[in-house]
């Protein structure tokens, strides 16, 4: 039977870092008319209202949901829609109805249409202090301490139960810290990433929430949706994994970072002041594994460390004005 082809697609959490990006790349690849994005509450960006339709949802309303579904006569959900590590410390209610009962709504919705496929991501928060630190393995100890990591375990493990038991295709990898130049990230741990670059050109000086030394798996965001499009349009006969796969591209700690901006802004000074979200990247771990998914869909990362820092300079020195 020839595969199933995603014609009708839908973004949960469109207004966020990565469904902004991820909603204008699909339209850009399937038309606009065919790329629902949806948000809860933020206003969707010019562009992302222009280029085509936009609906608000609350994932943890089953019918809303629905809705959408069924007025666009949706087949395929990238479910992009989450509580991030950060905030779930702050909020863990928040963050279990969200992640889980969320995903749970758009999972049930999806099997009942009989959906051609279902994105939804996990994270290096899935891992705890007891997993290997360095080249975190495929299969290991997920015991994440954070309610989002525990999201995150339940979410692969609910995804995966729903491959077996009802046929559904659903995929996932566990991201790394994402960082991009579009839309700010919301309430995460790898936040710093992206923040640095802001204060640097607008202020030439940065306080870091996180210790110097503290290395952590991150990815710039062009990679992202190249991984993320790439394992959705994967042959399905090629994969052994579903929704727990591992993915990497470069690891760093703030001094790493802080030194190779330097290079392009050598005024540059970092201060830092762990606060809470010490003790979070702590227990993530600091380098990862991701032959399986090299393997099973061929992903191979493009941007270094380097090439990552040229490039957000670039591209935020036109936004921030400098
Ligand atoms: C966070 O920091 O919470 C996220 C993640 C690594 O999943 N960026």
């Amino acid at each position: 039977m020839p595969a199933r082809e995603m014609k009708h697609i839908l973004v949960t959490g469109a207004c966020g870092q990565i469904g902004s990006e991820l909603t204008l790349a699909l339209r850009e690849r399937y038309g606009g008319e065919n790329v629902v994005a949806t948000g809860h509450r933020t206003r969707p960006s010019a562009v992302l209202r222009d280029s085509g339709p936009f609906e608000f949802i609350d994932v943890t309303k089953r019918e809303t949901v629905e809705a959408v579904v069924d007025k666009y006569n949706i087949d395929t959900v990238y479910h992009m829609a989450a509580i991030l590590s950060a905030v779930g410390e702050e909020k863990p209610q928040l963050a279990w109805n969200v992640n889980i009962n969320g995903l749970y709504n758009v999972l049930e919705i999806a099997r009942e249409r009989d959906m051609v496929r279902v994105f939804c991501p996990s994270s290096i928060a899935a891992f705890g202090p007891e997993t290997p630190q360095e080249n975190t393995p495929q299969e290991t100890i997920l015991r994440p301490k954070t309610m989002y990591g525990v999201t995150k375990v339940a979410g692969e493990l609910l995804c995966d139960y729903y491959f077996a038991r009802f046929g559904l295709d659903v995929r996932g990898v566990r991201y790394p810290g994402i960082i991009s130049s579009e839309t700010l990230p919301g309430g995460g741990t790898t936040d710093y990433a992206v923040e640095i670059f802001y204060e640097a050109l607008k202020h030439k000086r940065y306080t870091c929430f996180l210790r110097d030394d503290t290395v952590l798996p991150m990815m710039y965001m062009p990679d992202c949706i190249r991984a993320t499009i790439m394992l959705m349009e994967a042959d399905p006969a090629g994969l052994k994994h579903h929704a727990d796969f591992n993915l990497a591209a470069f690891s760093f700690a703030p001094a790493d970072l802080v030194a190779e901006i330097k290079k392009h802004i050598p005024e540059f000074t970092c201060t830092y002041e762990p606060d809470f979200r010490q003790a979070i990247a702590d227990s993530w771990p600091h380098t990862i594994d991701d032959s399986t998914a090299r393997e099973e869909w061929g992903w191979e990362p493009e941007y270094d460390l380097a090439a990552m820092t040229e490039d957000m300079l670039e591209k935020l020195r036109d936004k921030v004005k400098v």
